[in-house]
């Protein structure tokens, strides 16, 4: 866990290939808490295709028992990172036991333990910490492994091959790394179901959870059937082994891992019931069983020669379980969602000191690199290339990657190159969205004379660390030109741009037409283009595009929110009217409405106004956000209980996308109404909901209207027994805390009994929702920092990975005032000062700073 400075980067340019192959690996586990023995078999041979023999197996506190080599026992140079041996010129087989302590491994990587039960992460570098082995992904192999325990469930990777008595034996027959291994054991209950494959295999369904959580499986459940199929008829992909397992378990670093045949879930990220679970948890639940499924073809099937492929299999299912929801859900709204999400997570990233490339070229900690540019942007850069080729050309490509690929690790010249011979296009120059870093920002020039209307884009990337010379990217803009009166004479068209600057000539209109620029946001970049508040007004009314029409409410409500903030200027009739025509429009799906009826996160306009050489002043964009709302709720006084009676779900609750958008519109209302009822209605429906949603929709708004101490206290009376339930209730305090308030809350919280440090989503939730409330962070007096500081330090023995992701928080500290900004640095150092600081933590603060 601890590595002494200074710290090993790791090069792309520098890859070599593993000296040995592997035939096959078997493993077994003696299951003890303090001292479980792990012995191994595995048989090697020299690989022809590589230049460096040297047999080195990595392994980190491991306490190696004994070796042997073809039966002889050899006593290795051991170090902190692995062991090095001599070995025959020939084909051998290696055997060794070692003895690690699953109980005490806080880290959560490798064999670890949580609630009573064994479970492993191995993804990206844990499997060193089972046994000796050469743990890169190039190296695949098949595994048998034979468990030994008396906990009645016994579970790995593959197909069962034996039970009896105290033991378990599983075989996988689909090579693999040994990222992918797992292993759970533990007192389970089962959900079981069954799927047929288009070719008729049978497949056994299980969902392996605690006793007390049988009644959250079935939503999972179905979600995983209709990845199945979903993946047969759209990408022509079949499940390929007997069974397919997954677990929740309660201690878990990510949302979930896709292990061959063994999915390992955080158990926030698959129970769900009615009761406990919001409708934004039931999608995200549906998204990530997607795509764990989905990773057993982009990723296990096909997996990435080394880590800096990590986009070759993150971005493509990320691609692949978006077109999914948009399948499963409205297309639109998911877009929308995910626009958010890039712009709150990805932009700020790449913007930033930690900018990286879609295909990272160094690091020091790879789990470092689990980012929202390799996953978001990941998929943003597939999504442009099936735009460029088209769906059809796509869909070749993909098979023919399937075909070629299969069973082997990849780069991501592998996998453009099968675009390149599917479609025969260069791909050359599109390259450069997964080599160079940065977000482009695009800026339009526009000419109109004798029918001819000419639009000429710009695009220029700011210089980083990476790149100090960012060269033009392919950018696919999809453009479409709507008439004065509203009617749309160019329909959606794309421009391919390829230059730093290129104009787009349309010819023969009859008047000045007003352009809708980069529908469904066609690639991921920054659109500066100066434009008046009528022509956004229009667009918001107009645009037959769901994606610009939504994004020109946002751009209104954003240009409002900075004149307020650096002029004080008062709320734009121009938004409020657009907003009020929106929400009357019954015409519009509910759930499009209630995102054209948020507002841009302080976070984002903190980000615009920076973007504009303005210091942005935490408390002032909260003081306008605050008055902006209070506008909205006045001038729209009188259509509230309507909209919010109108969309009311009668019956029992479903998580489907049409009961959740309605719910979405009527608590977006609900918020609103609060400010003028003082939370009356709020409360009213807090203590009638039969669903989380409802309830937890409700609490928010009796947070905000700082009367929540009731339902505070009635809250954790309901649920203190449910641990995703409590998660919330201690999230939704600091997040709706007023600024000044945020990190006492946050504090106190911390000293609640149910406070675990141990417990990533507790963690996260305290002071993870710490960071997600701006103002409250950002507290000029630093109070903020200095908090997350104190808990990032404590958790950074125990969890280093999770402390270096919650490092991020700090990442936009040099937008910030000097007072600010002193504060930040000084936390940061503080932490950079603690004695053994992790390698991950110590990596990310250091990027952070410079
Ligand atoms: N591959 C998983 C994410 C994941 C990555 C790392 C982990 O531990 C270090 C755990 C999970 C996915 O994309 O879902
Ligand atoms: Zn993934």
């Amino acid at each position: 866990m601890k590595d002494a400075a200074p710290q090993e980067t790791i090069h792309l340019s520098e890859y070599t290939p593993f000296g040995f192959l592997i035939d096959a690996v078997h493993l077994t586990f003696d299951l003890s808490p303090n001292a479980t023995r792990v012995k191994s078999r595995i048989d090697f041979r020299p690989n022809p295709d590589a230049t460096d023999s040297t047999f080195f197996l990595h392994g980190e506190k491991l306490t190696l028992i004994e070796a042997r080599i073809d039966g002889t026992p050899v006593t290795p140079d051991i170090t902190d990172t692995g062991l090095t041996c001599t070995v025959p010129d020939a084909p051998f087989t290696w055997e060794a036991e070692v003895e690690i302590d699953p109980a005490n491994n806080t880290a959560l990587e490798g064999l670890y333990m949580s609630g009573g039960m064994y479970c492993t992460q191995c993804e990206a570098e844990g499997f060193r910490k089972i046994t000796y082995y050469p743990d890169r992904p190039d190296v695949m192999a098949t595994f048998t492994v034979r468990i030994n325990s008396n906990m009645p469930v016994l579970l790995s990777n593959g197909n069962p091959a034996g039970e009896g008595d105290g033991w378990a034996e599983w075989h996988d027959p689909w090579p693999k790394p040994a990222y992918l291994f797992a292993l759970v054991a533990g007192h389970l209950v089962n959900h079981p179901d069954h799927f047929t494959t288009a070719s008729g295999r049978e497949v056994t369904l299980n969902i392996w959870v605690r006793e007390g959580d049988a009644h959250k499986c079935a939503f999972g459940m179905e979600a995983l059937k209709r990845s199945m199929t979903w993946d047969e008829e759209v990408y022509g992909r079949e499940y390929d082994l007997d069974v397919f397992n997954i677990v929740a378990v309660d201690d878990f670093n990510m949302g979930a891992m896709e292990n061959k045949g063994l999915n390992i879930f955080n158990s926030a990220a698959v129970l769900a019931s009615p009761e406990t679970a919001t409708d934004g948890n039931f999608e995200r639940i549906e998204a990530i069983i997607a795509h764990e499924y989905f990773h057993n073809w982009t990723g296990n099937r096909i997996t990435c020669r080394d880590w800096f492929q990590l986009c070759l299999k993150e971005g493509l299912t990320v691609f692949r379980d978006a077109q999914f929801t948009a399948d499963m859900r409205s297309a639109p709204v998911k877009r929308i969602g995910d626009v958010i999400d890039l712009r709150a997570r990805q932009f700020p990233e790449d913007q930033g000191p930690l900018s990286h490339p879609v295909r990272p070229d160094r690091y020091q900690e790879i789990n470092n690199f689990y980012t929202a540019t390799v996953y978001e942007k990941g998929a943003e850069v597939i999504s442009m290339l099936k735009r460029l080729v088209g769906d059809d050309a796509y869909k070749n490509a993909l098979d023919l990657y399937f075909d070629r690929h299969d069973g082997q690790a990849c780069t991501i010249e592998d996998w453009l190159q099968v675009f390149e011979d599917a479609t025969e296009r260069d791909l050359t120059q599109f390259k450069r969205w997964y080599t160079q870093s940065g977000t482009p920002h695009l800026t339009v020039a526009e000419d109109w004379a004798d029918g001819t209307y000419t639009l000429t884009f710009t695009q220029s990337t700011p210089p980083d660390a990476n790149q100090s010379d960012k060269l033009p990217q392919v950018l696919p803009i999809a453009v479409g030109l709507l008439s004065p009166n509203g009617d749309e004479t160019v329909p959606t068209t794309l421009l391919e741009m390829t230059e730093a600057t290129q104009s787009f000539t349309f010819d023969g209109l009859s008047s000045r037409p007003v352009p809708s620029i980069l529908r469904d946001f066609s690639a991921p970049v920054v659109l500066d283009r100066e434009s008046s508040a009528s022509e956004q007004a229009f667009l918001l009314a107009h645009d037959t595009d769901p994606f610009t029409r939504w994004d020109a409410g946002r751009n209104l409500a954003r240009d409002t929110l900075i004149a307020m903030v650096t002029e004080g200027a008062a709320p734009q009739g121009a938004y409020l009217d657009g907003l009020a025509a929106v929400l009357r429009d019954t015409s519009l799906d509910p759930a499009y409405r209630a995102l054209i009826l948020a507002l841009p996160s302080a976070s984002e306009l903190a980000q615009a106004l920076d973007a504009r050489g303005t210091v942005p002043d935490p408390d002032a964009i909260h003081d306008a956000q605050e008055t902006l709302r209070q506008t909205l709720a006045e001038k729209l006084q009188d259509a509230l209980p309507g909209l919010y009676a109108a969309h009311q779900v009668d019956g029992p609750y479903s998580p489907d996308a049409a009961s959740a958008g309605h719910r979405s519109l009527a608590n977006a209302v609900l918020s609103l109404i609060t400010r003028l009822d003082s939370g009356a209605q709020a409360q009213t429906q807090f203590d009638g909901a039969d669903n989380m949603t409802q309830q937890l929709a409700a609490f928010g708004c009796l947070l905000q209207a700082k009367r929540g101490e009731d339902a505070i206290a009635a809250f954790y009376d309901q649920w203190q027994a449910d641990r995703l339930v409590i998660d919330k209730w201690f999230s939704m305090q600091v997040i709706f805390a007023a600024p000044d308030a945020a990190a006492s809350t946050a504090a106190a919280l911390t000293r609640h009994p149910d406070f675990d440090v141990k417990n990533p989503n507790r963690f996260r939730a305290t002071l993870g929702g710490l960071a997600m409330n701006h103002a409250g962070f950002h507290r000029a007096d630093g109070s903020g920092y200095a908090l997350l500081a104190d808990w990032l330090i404590t958790l950074d023995d125990l969890n280093p990975q999770t402390t270096a992701r919650m490092c991020a928080a700090f990442q936009t500290w040099a937008r910030y005032d000097e007072g600010r900004k002193a504060h930040a640095r000084a936390q940061m150092e503080r932490i950079l000062a603690k004695p053994d600081l992790s390698r991950d933590t110590s990596e990310m603060i250091t990027r952070i700073l410079k």
